[in-house]
């Protein structure tokens, strides 16, 4: 077998090459550049053909081009069944992540010491959601019912993102509380920092860097139907999905972890972007300073990541988070940089050490 790239047609990323395994009878989707180990050997994308357990089969293609980029809604006009485009739009997802952990970060995969994992599609029948599995180490994606199929840029950089947050964290980020809603946004915002790398081309250049434009802010607004005409989650201001908070308070931790994680994500906007450039009512709370600047994304990424793998305990809070990024800035740019600065504003914006 040996290493070459396809051609994918995707249904949320447009025509992109893919890295694939040639064999004696056609072509793996198996990516031979990034994983070693684990389960298969390399990142691979399996078919669960609506099955809710087992590994899956591996894909393969006579010819080397792949998937169809049709707009599949599962239950709507355009049905998946258990073809290769969800797989392919996983495969790329997942690509993207892993060279913007290594390339930008410096982070060798998931655990960083690059072990392999793998995607399974078409899990189960009409399933709105995506996860990760510590046990597994693979991630798993649904066709959707009220979404579109869960295979999006941010959706597979943010199941990604918490194999990496099991790693990066001793014990990794408990799953409730606030560390809890730690732990959410943490995949948010790298699911977030993916699709800006992405769509800045970062995965065809190798870039080292993160653009701080040519992405959103929001979560999953690709997956939006007629039924759910909305992101799952809006990092800007998170109370737009009326569930989550955008400060913090005492009473947080009760919250479901994907709600409680709306603070954590505002923090992060507010310290890439800053909170001049959006409109008052978008950014403000009592807790908002009447203005600040922001470090950019790729400042923003490189506080953060050093925050969870230095300074993160499985029980974080958001006190904790913030001393934890005020020394992160420290670490990378210096006691009393702009950076340091723009880590203070962005938590007292969220009411934590205001
Ligand atoms: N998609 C969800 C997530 O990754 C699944 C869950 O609730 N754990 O957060
Ligand atoms: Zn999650």
């Amino acid at each position: 077998t040996s290493a070459v790239v396809g051609t994918a047609n995707t249904q949320y990323s447009g025509t992109v090459q893919i890295n694939t395994n040639s064999t004696a009878t056609g072509f793996e989707l198996r990516d031979m550049t990034r994983g070693t180990g684990g389960t298969f050997g390399n990142n691979v994308v399996t078919n669960l053909n609506h099955a809710t357990s087992g590994t899956g089969t591996i894909y393969t293609d006579a010819d080397n081009t792949w998937g169809d980029g049709a707009n599949y809604i599962s239950g709507g006009s355009t049905t998946s069944a258990n073809g290769q485009t969800a797989a392919v739009d996983a495969h790329y997802g997942i690509m993207a992540t892993w060279d913007m952990f290594k390339k930008v970060l410096g982070r060798n995969g998931i655990d960083n010491t690059g072990k392999a994992s793998y995607l399974r599609v078409h899990y189960s029948s009409s399933y709105d959601n995506a996860f990760w599995d510590d046990t597994c180490f693979c991630m798993t994606f649904g066709d959707g019912s009220s979404f579109k199929s869960l295979e999006s840029v941010d959706v597979a950089g943010h199941e990604m993102s918490h194999g990496v947050c099991a790693t990066a964290v001793p014990g990794g980020l408990t799953y409730s509380g606030e560390s809890g809603g730690l732990n959410e946004s943490n995949s948010d915002i790298f699911g977030t920092m993916v699709e800006f790398y992405d769509l800045g081309g970062g995965l065809a250049s190798g870039a080292t860097t993160i653009p701080s434009t040519g992405g959103n802010w929001t979560i999953g607004e690709q997956l939006e139907t007629s039924s759910f005409p909305t992101p799952l989650r809006y990092m800007y201001k998170p109370s737009k999905d009326g569930s989550s908070p955008d400060a913090w308070s005492s009473t947080i931790g009760n919250l479901d972890v994907h709600y409680s994680s709306g603070p954590g994500n505002r923090e992060f906007y507010f310290l890439s972007q800053g909170a001049s450039n959006v409109s008052s009512s978008d950014y403000y709370s009592s807790y908002t300073p009447a203005g600040f600047a922001g470090v950019g994304n790729d400042h923003a990424a490189r506080i953060h990541y050093r925050a969870l793998t230095t300074y993160y305990t499985s029980s974080t809070t958001y006190a904790q988070a913030r001393t934890a990024h005020i020394n992160a800035a420290k670490d990378l740019y210096g006691a009393g940089s702009p950076e340091e600065q723009a880590v203070w504003n962005s938590f007292a914006a969220i009411n934590v050490g205001s």
